[in-house]
């Protein structure tokens, strides 16, 4: 008996992929399919795969073309699935074409012309389409983003609303919108990406929605969280989309991070100590507004809004203007504390640990654009250390994630609206001068 194998993610069964099924098995008299694990897509970049593994395995079992149906999940397994199967050709697309020819040496590797005119990535792409725009004036910000677009299936970005273009690279200069007039530019794209400040935010959130546009905004959304809860109830009334964008909330280290705290690997959480500093310069030293949102979301996610009191120590640049180079926030839980530091002024290691009762997550510096991190206990064998892939640092995870919301018209891998809100409330008190005690 003659073993075909095959491999492929089968997103959206399609046409070709059936074309591709019927000749490899045409080439002998058992076929085995490796479908892919969905994080071995992720961790080759396939971030855009819509349908789960059950829904993509189900869907290859009906073409009744298949004899057998076996995960694949993890690279060089081809070679032991060959040698475990018995396998007597490889088989796959022509898109491959050169790859896969190590193969040769455990059987025999024929390439099957891709068939033209269909793939996964058109469906996905005209299932969603949809433009995006971006506005801020922060160069260095808006220049990273703008090219993690062609990663996500379904948005492409068209415009820029800017007063500060000089600035900008090559590629956003040539986008098809160029408009400092946010009114105006909002006509011209379906969705809109903000850095606009927290300050501001409000009103260019308000705006967009009210014209029926889909919003992701760099945190924090505002400086108040009832004018916070008034945009999400606006959104819902819209029925449109309204992300805060924390691109560390989109990482795939730190959302495994969060679940193996909730599945109780370090025991009871007593405490988190996070830090987020640097030394820019050229920027102004709002600590708070500009780290606080990051540092805040991780103690939210895993202890929860419902702290009972905290105290902002806060040593100030400008206290007129709220500028603060320095901001220490000791928030107190019912069974847990948080020591949050977030500095322009000063610069420390940029780590955050989790302590438990059983062990401590350790997350090196920078924490928020990790790719590992470490569960350490007393006995240092069973220390385990965790790696995953981080591309674009998490910008296009957060973007398929946008873009996954519009689709289905609720929040997908989207960081919670409570969250959202506690983070405006702590920016609100700080600019009240609530719970601060100023420092020299
Ligand atoms: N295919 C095709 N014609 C198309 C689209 C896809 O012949 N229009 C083929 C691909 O060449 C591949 C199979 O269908 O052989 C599955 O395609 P995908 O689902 O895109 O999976 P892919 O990323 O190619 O996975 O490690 C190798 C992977 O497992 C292959």
């Amino acid at each position: 008996m003659k073993k075909v194998i095959t491999y492929g993610t089968f997103d959206l069964l399609h046409y070709g992929h059936i074309r591709l099924l019927e000749r490899a098995k045409a080439l002998g008299d058992y076929l085995i399919v490796g479908v892919t694990s969905d994080d071995f897509d992720r961790a080759r970049g396939k971030i855009n795969v819509q349908q789960t593994l059950e829904e993509r395995i189900a869907a290859v079992r009906q073409t009744g073309l298949v004899d057998k149906i076996i995960l694949e999940e993890y690279e060089g397994q081809k070679i032991d699935d060959i040698k475990r199967y018995d396998v007597d050709i490889f088989a796959i697309g022509s898109d491959w074409k050169g790859k896969f020819d190590y193969l040769n040496n455990f059987c025999e590797v024929i390439y099957l012309d891709r068939t033209e005119g269909i793939s996964s990535t058109d469906l996905r792409t005209s299932n969603r389409k949809m433009t995006m725009g971006i506005v801020g004036d922060l160069a260095e910000y808006l220049n990273k983003f703008q090219s993690e677009d062609k990663y996500v299936n379904g948005i492409t970005i068209t415009g820029i609303c800017t007063n500060n273009l000089n600035e900008m690279n090559d590629e956003i200069r040539n986008l098809a919108y160029i408009d400092s007039n946010y009114d105006e530019f909002l006509n011209n794209v379906d969705s809109v990406y903000l850095y606009t400040g927290a300050s501001k935010n409000y009103n260019y959130i308000k705006k967009a929605l009210n014209k029926g546009k889909h919003v992701m905004c760099e945190s924090p959304i505002c400086t108040s969280s009832k004018k916070c809860l008034e945009l999400f109830d606006l959104a819902k009334e819209k029925n449109l989309i309204l992300m805060d964008a924390i691109r560390t909330n989109y990482s795939m280290a730190y959302n495994r991070l969060l679940l193996l705290l909730k599945s109780g690997k370090i025991g009871d959480i007593l405490s988190i100590d996070v830090k987020c500093t640097s030394l820019l310069g050229s920027l102004s030293m709002n600590s708070l507004l500009s780290w606080g949102a990051n540092a805040l979301l991780p103690v939210f996610q895993i202890l929860g809004t419902d702290y009972i009191s905290k105290r902002m120590i806060v040593k100030y640049n400008d206290k007129k203007k709220k500028e603060d180079y320095f901001t220490r926030i000791e928030m107190l839980y019912k069974n847990a504390i948080a020591n949050i530091t977030v500095s322009k002024g000063v610069k420390t290691e940029n780590d955050m640990i989790i302590t438990g009762t059983q062990g401590y997550v350790y997350i090196p510096s920078p924490w928020w654009k990790t790719d590992y991190f470490e569960i350490r206990y007393e006995n240092s064998q069973n220390n385990k250390r965790y790696f995953y892939q981080l591309d674009g640092e998490g910008i296009r995870n957060e973007l398929v994630s946008f873009a996954k919301s519009i689709q289905y018209n609720k929040p997908i891998d989207a960081i919670e609206k409570n969250v959202s809100v506690a983070i405006c409330q702590v920016i609100e008190d700080f600019l009240a001068d609530k719970d601060v005690v100023e420092i020299n």
